[in-house]
């Protein structure tokens, strides 16, 4: 990551790698700030603070931050059981934001979370981690005590007479625990199946009570927005809704990485100027904005805003803004294959699409990698993406998510499956580019 600049990158500014702040450090820093402001407000008037700073979910959806929290019913803490949970099962493959915020400036998280629970009148609030962040579980539970220690979490808040406090709990390990409503069910400790929606988790959530689920960045957004307004937080973006956003590419770029930059930075800015750009003798072939569970766009869109409208209207979503680049020399099928297989383990099995749908695509693309498949394998994968992908087949986003590289992924690579089935064989094999296979 390069040095944050702190009125530019609220996000990472107090992020330390080595040795988070303690309480008393992050409060020297700037810390706290948010919370002591956000107690001087009425419940309501935080969420129109935070809906007017056009914070979006940064966890793939980017559903409005206030208006979510709004839909909570209003009554206070003491006459009705609601909860605050924080989103950390970071498991879409070729994200890995969430992960620094937890290991490097805890604190913050547990700031947006008790801001959040402010605003909604919840006095309790739990963490949902990946199970594999094994430092970030340290962290956060070490960050725990020293802010309960601290007075600021725990009765009476630093006296200002709001309770809340905060659990921090391991995911057992599924993707599907990410979707908010499975992961809801594993906090009640039953088989994480997703419910559907509505009821929204915001009226029935967890134990039936209302529940509040934000991904980590977008709570980590809550304390600088109520330290600094709404208007400063709007000036921070190239574009209409507010912020800065944890970006990044993964693939073969010189220098791979998170960097916090202005929402609405182009791909291009981001792959170029902050992750290098590609490595030597690689070119950008295509990429999915936004973690697997993105369409693809061709390297023509090098150049598009990665705000909230510019990937849709190009056929595809930010999602998590964590770009995953193809380029010439890496055989797309094979790409597919890797990911439809990391989708067909992840389906939690109840849906039939998703559940003998995708491991059907993926014994297709193996079969049409290996150089053994039919145009009726080609075939096959376009009915099995028309009959899997659209939403309301499933009761939750995991198969059309699974989908959306395969349907883009057929189109824009529709040369290389005729290929593989004229040839039959890989035609990327001993390192020929797009271009020579
Ligand atoms: C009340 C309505 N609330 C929507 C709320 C809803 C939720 C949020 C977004 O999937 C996507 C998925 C992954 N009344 C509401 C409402 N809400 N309409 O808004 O809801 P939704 O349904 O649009 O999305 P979702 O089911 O939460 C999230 C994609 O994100 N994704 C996943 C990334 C994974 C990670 C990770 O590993 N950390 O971020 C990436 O793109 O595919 O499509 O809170 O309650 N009418």
């Amino acid at each position: 990551m390069t040095t944050p600049n702190p009125e530019k990158q609220p996000l990472t500014a107090l992020v330390n790698r080595e040795a988070p702040l303690d309480p008393a450090q992050y409060e020297a820093r700037g810390g706290w700030r948010g919370i002591r402001r956000a107690l001087s407000m009425s419940p309501d008037d935080v969420i129109e603070e935070v809906k007017n700073s056009k914070l979006r979910g940064r966890g793939g959806a980017g559903f409005n931050t206030g208006l979510k929290w709004s839909f909570v019913p209003k009554e206070p803490a003491k006459d009705r059981l609601k909860y605050v949970v924080a989103n950390g099962d970071e498991m879409e493959p070729g994200t890995f934001k969430d992960r620094i915020l937890v290991e490097g400036n805890p604190l913050q998280l547990i700031e947006g979370m008790m801001i959040t629970g402010h605003a909604i009148q919840a006095d309790h609030g739990i963490i949902f981690l990946r199970g594999e962040y094994h430092l970030g579980l340290e962290r956060l539970q070490k960050a725990v005590i020293q802010a309960r220690e601290a007075g600021w979490l725990g009765k009476n808040i630093q006296g200002s007479g709001f309770d809340f406090d905060i659990h921090v709990h391991p995911s057992g390990g599924r993707y599907i625990c990410g979707e908010e409503t499975a992961l809801i069910t594993a906090l009640e400790g039953r088989r994480a199946n997703p419910r559907s929606k509505p009821p929204f988790p915001q009226v029935g959530g967890l134990w039936g009570a209302p529940t509040v689920v934000n991904n980590i960045e977008t709570f980590s957004n809550v304390p600088p927005i109520l330290a600094n307004g709404k208007e400063w937080y709007l000036g921070l973006s190239n574009c209409e809704d507010g912020g800065t956003k944890l970006y990044g590419v993964s693939g073969r770029a010189k220098n791979p990485g998170v960097f916090e930059l202005p929402l609405g930075t182009s791909l291009g800015v981001i792959l170029n100027d902050y992750a290098g750009g590609m490595q030597d003798g690689y070119k950008l072939r295509a990429f999915l904005p936004g973690g697997a569970s993105t369409a693809f766009l061709g390297a023509e869109h090098e150049n598009i805003l990665m705000d909230y409208p510019s990937p849709e209207k190009a056929g595809s979503r930010l999602g998590t803004g964590l770009a995953i680049l193809l380029d010439d020399r890496t055989c797309p099928i094979g790409m597919l294959k890797n990911l439809e297989h990391f989708f067909a383990q992840e389906s939690c099995g109840w849906c039939t699409p998703c559940r003998d749908g995708l491991p059907w695509v993926e014994r297709l693309l193996t079969v049409i990698e290996d150089g053994q498949g039919t145009q009726e394998d080609i075939d096959r994968l376009h009915d099995a993406a028309r009959m899997i992908g659209p939403m309301g087949r499933t009761f939750c986003a995991h198969a059309p998510g699974a989908i959306a590289p395969l349907s883009s992924g057929l189109t824009l690579f529709a040369e290389d499956f005729q290929r593989h089935i004229r040839q039959q064989r890989c035609t990327f094999s001993q390192g020929r580019s797009a271009e020579q296979a």
